[in-house]
């Protein structure tokens, strides 16, 4: 009774308030770096893509639960697509209805995926317009990037409405060049030596013969920045940095558009590491999908794990945006697909981002903002750390940046409260009006962000900076113990967060000094969280004791 009554109060809410717009809190300013080059003629085509409502997301959830806590009887019995897809599959009432509003407009020019709940379909700007009554597109250039996007918010007619999630292709951006903190000095200059692979290794004490040996192993790093990888920055990478394990020279498999431009420093520096931590260990790389001008690239990716059914076990990623700029809808139906991710056995590690708790102005005061991706309860959310004395490999403390806080989106899950009250009640905290306490709280854990050499464009190059550097170390540790799993004939480690809170730490290095970024006022002055003993917002449980943590995952 209560579900239905609330039912139909939203529905009317729905339909009186907002018409039929689907992302009603959707940020649909542009940038200003983005120039306006007018609106796209009639005749021209762009790309959309459905997300179609599911079923049985309640099921999908509980099921996530099952599969990923180890006192479960269904530990690490994973779905197959084929199986996901029976569950999350949109019934035929959606599927016909959404069909049809279509093909009244004309748009027979559609591909579907494995699970049934996306459609991309190709429509010119006309009918797109007509389609979505209230959309306008124009295009954006900025730095010799085009992109098609519309000035206004969407509507979808009232039938159609409870059948649809969100339509993609109209709104978001795609991630900017982040700034991957390139330091133009060194205060002690000249003598820090910096992190690379060998140091990586004796910090997470990996031997040289903690590499993979799995036979169908794997693992995988995405990017959506319009950036390559060189090969022969990796072979050169390697011959200078890999001398002391052994490990592969070539990523096998690149999905997407792969172009000989200029390479990236995110592009080189993940692979880069992720096949450093991860040694011997066959590497795929997902890069640029959706290369039409009006697609969203980290969208393109997930509906692209929706259709294959044979995926690495391990996927690094480092994209984020501000919550706040998101729908709801959108982060809500993303945060399904990685739990259709994590049913399936597979790993998603997200960079928690390098603001700190990062800061944004509500009215007359100031709150922190959290990050999604980062802020999802079904993702491992990786932070950073420095080295407390930077001359020698010991102890790490908190990396002022590493991104870390508390969703106003999702709910604290269940896995993480008794850690995160514990924090609450011992830490000293910035003043409750700027975070939500009842959150999803995150980094999960963290590790070295400082101070990387990377090799791009053939050179080597010092003192690169972000999570985006300690998320593919973290990547490539958990592979390791999945290769060991393997071999075991257990199956691989699948969505981590519900077993790693229940190791309490114990096989992690532990951070506890240090304090992130946060508002710069007079309240807070520039601070945000600090770590603490155990689990924080700064660094999570801390950072990998790679014999430890294999010890504690070898079993079931
Ligand atoms: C999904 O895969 C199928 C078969 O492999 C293909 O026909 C379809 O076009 C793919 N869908 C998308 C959205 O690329
Ligand atoms: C791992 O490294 C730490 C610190 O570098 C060291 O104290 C410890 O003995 C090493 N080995 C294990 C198995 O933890
Ligand atoms: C590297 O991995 C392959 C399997 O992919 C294995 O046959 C080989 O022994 C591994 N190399 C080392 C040094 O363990
Ligand atoms: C705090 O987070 C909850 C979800 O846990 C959300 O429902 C609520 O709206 C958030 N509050 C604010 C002020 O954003
Ligand atoms: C994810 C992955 O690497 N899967 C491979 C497992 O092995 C089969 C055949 O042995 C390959 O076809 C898959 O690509």
């Amino acid at each position: 009774m209560y579900i239905v009554v609330t039912f139909s109060i939203c529905l009317l809410f729905t339909s009186l308030v907002w018409g039929g717009y689907l992302e009603y809190d959707q940020d649909v300013l542009i940038p200003e770096d983005w120039a306006n080059v007018g609106r796209l003629e009639p005749t021209e085509e762009l790309e959309l893509t459905f997300a179609l409502k599911q079923q049985n997301i309640n099921l999908l959830e509980k099921t996530l639960g099952l599969v990923s806590d180890p006192d479960s009887a269904r530990y690490g019995d994973y779905l197959s697509l084929d199986e996901v897809s029976s569950l999350v599959r949109p019934s035929k009432l959606t599927q016909k209805v959404v069909h049809r509003w279509l093909q009244s407009h004309g748009i027979k020019n559609c591909l579907s995926v494995h699970t049934q709940d996306f459609l991309q379909c190709t429509m010119t700007a006309k009918v797109a317009e007509t389609l979505l009554p209230g959309s306008r597109f124009h295009r954006y250039v900025r730095e010799g990037r085009s992109l098609v996007r519309s000035s206004a918010p969407y509507s979808v007619p009232d039938d159609v409405h409870q059948h649809l999630d969100f339509v993609g292709g109209l709104h978001r951006l795609p991630p900017e060049g982040k700034d991957l903190g390139k330091k133009q000095k060194q205060s002690k200059a000249g003598f820090h030596l910096g992190v690379y692979p060998y140091i990586l290794r004796a910090r997470y004490n990996l031997t040289s013969t903690d590499v993979g040996r799995a036979q169908n192993n794997s693992q995988a790093v995405a990017q959506f920045l319009e950036q390559y990888y060189h090969p022969a920055d990796l072979a050169e990478f390697m011959g200078i940095f890999g001398r002391t394990f052994p490990h592969q020279f070539e990523v096998d498999r690149v999905v997407g558009h792969q172009e000989r431009g200029k390479a990236g420093l995110e592009a080189s520096l993940d692979i880069e590491y992720i096949m450093s931590t991860g040694a011997n260990i066959s590497t795929w790389v997902f890069t640029n999908p959706g290369r039409h001008e009006s697609q969203e690239p980290f969208l393109q990716w997930m509906v692209l794990l929706s259709n294959m059914s044979d995926l690495p076990w391990v996927h690094t990623i480092s994209y984020g945006d501000d919550e706040d700029s998101l729908s709801t809808a959108y982060m809500m139906r993303i945060n399904t697909e990685f739990m259709k991710a994590g049913v399936r056995g597979i790993s998603l590690l997200f960079a928690s981002g390098d603001d700190g708790a990062s800061c944004r102005k509500v009215g007359t005061g100031n709150t922190f903002r959290p990050s999604f991706p980062a802020s999802s309860p079904y993702v491992t959310t990786v932070g950073g750390t420095s080295f407390k004395n930077p001359f020698k490999v010991t102890y790490e403390v908190t990396h002022y940046i590493s991104g870390g806080g508390f969703s106003n989106v999702f709910e604290m899950p269940s896995y993480q409260s008794s850690a995160v009250a514990a924090y609450l009640k011992t830490a000293n905290l910035p003043p409750q009006s700027y975070f939500n306490i009842s959150g999803r709280a995150y980094p999960d854990m963290a590790a070295l962000s400082d101070n990387y050499w990377v090799v791009v464009n053939r050179l080597p190059m010092p003192w690169v900076s972000g999570t985006s550097a300690s998320t593919p170390v973290v990547g490539g540790i958990l592979s390791l113990i999945n290769d060991r799993r393997l071999l075991k004939g257990l199956p691989a480690l699948g969505f981590l967060n519900p077993r790693l809170y229940q190791l309490k730490g114990q096989p992690l290095f532990d951070v506890t000094e240090g304090c992130h970024l946060g508002c710069l006022d007079e309240q807070v002055q520039g601070q945000g969280f600090c770590a603490a003993p155990l689990w924080d917002p700064v660094t999570g449980w801390g950072t990998p004791n790679y014999p430890a943590l294999l010890a504690a995952l070898l079993s079931k």
